[in-house]
């Protein structure tokens, strides 16, 4: 419970859905505002205060469209990057936490490169079913939300070709300041970087063996030893159970429950470090009107802990009580 301390808020829609080839993803943005996200964020306590910024515009490059072997629709990834990256930089410049509406999970690229540009020294915690560490070579899809972890980290920029568009991206972060909660589907080649690289990886069998609280604990430690970075988290909503939220594109079984996903963002809250948020991968487009509303409603009540909501409910001020004691 954080009531006394001030909290700014950046908020930023990314209607983008190239990185992967379901239509809808691009939608999430518009549904999740107009189930009042914004409102929601107000109302956690009466220290809160929200700018939304709107929705990333970008036009694409055609030259550079089939530039790269295996990446599909790149010319728009690289677009819609270069603009968002500059937003998040904005608003983290601001003094604003920043929340990264998505999309599919390829914008992540862009949000954690915005990130280290305003703050250099950043802890990631990629919350996932999927570990998306793939390279053009290694991906059997050619979707680009596979790839953003691989094109972010420096242990990782070797296995690249050149991209074209992306001079401005550098991969500057450590994947040792990187670690995974909530990994049930992992490719083999993506299983082969986590064990020889040594990457701090709390699958579902560890959110099992330890318990959520253990695991986000044990992550913190791994990412952020000394206590002192700027945590981003990037945070796919197929991490929770499809049961829990069923409308998104590959959705998987076995997952974090809803209670597991708003106890992760309870600990993050508290670190007191939390600098931005991506919440990606809703697609409205997948399921029925029930289907939605639990998965919207879902993303809504993970965010809204991330920013200290209170499941033990918060005292009155004193201004406010009915009875002058
Ligand atoms: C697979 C790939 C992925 C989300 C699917 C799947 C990646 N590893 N990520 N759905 N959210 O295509 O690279
Ligand atoms: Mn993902
Ligand atoms: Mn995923
Ligand atoms: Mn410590």
């Amino acid at each position: 419970r954080n009531a006394s301390s001030k909290t700014e808020i950046g908020v930023v829609g990314v209607p983008f859905e190239k990185g992967q080839r379901k239509v809808g993803v691009g939608n999430a943005p518009k549904v999740m505002r107009d189930a009042g996200l914004i409102n929601s964020l107000k109302q956690i306590h009466d220290k809160i205060d929200v700018k939304d910024y709107g929705d990333i515009t970008y036009s694409i490059d055609h030259d550079i469209s089939n530039a790269v072997p295996n990446m599909i629709m790149y010319e728009h990834m690289v677009a819609c990057a270069k603009a968002l990256s500059k937003q998040v930089t904005e608003i983290l410049n601001d003094g604003r936490i920043c929340l990264t509406i998505g999309g599919d999970h390829s914008i992540a690229v862009a949000t954690v490169d915005g990130h280290i540009q305003a703050k250099s020294n950043v802890a990631l915690l990629w919350i996932d079913a999927h570990a998306d560490i793939n390279t053009n070579l290694t991906s059997t899809s050619g979707n680009l939300h596979g790839m953003p972890v691989a094109l972010l980290t420096k242990e990782l920029s070797d296995y690249w070709p050149y991209l074209p568009g992306m001079d401005w991206q550098k991969p500057v972060m450590s994947i040792r300041n990187v670690a995974y909660i909530g990994l049930r589907s992992v490719d083999s080649f993506e299983r082969l970087l986590i064990d020889n690289m040594g990457i701090t990886a709390f699958g579902m069998e560890e959110v099992e063996k330890f318990g959520i609280d253990q695991c986000v604990h044990m992550a913190l430690e791994k990412i952020d030893p000394t206590h002192s970075k700027s945590i981003h988290v990037s945070f796919d909503i197929d991490s929770i159970d499809s049961l829990e939220a069923p409308s998104t594109g590959t959705p998987v079984r076995g997952g974090l429950t809803l209670r597991e996903g708003i106890h992760l963002m309870e600990v993050i809250h508290k670190t007191g470090r939390l600098s931005a948020i991506d919440l990606v991968e809703v697609n409205p487009s997948i399921g029925t009107k029930h289907n939605v509303d639990l998965t919207v409603s879902a993303a809504i009540h993970i965010i809204a802990a991330a920013f200290g909501y209170s499941r033990k409910g918060l005292r009155p001020k004193v201004d406010d009580l009915p009875i002058q004691t």
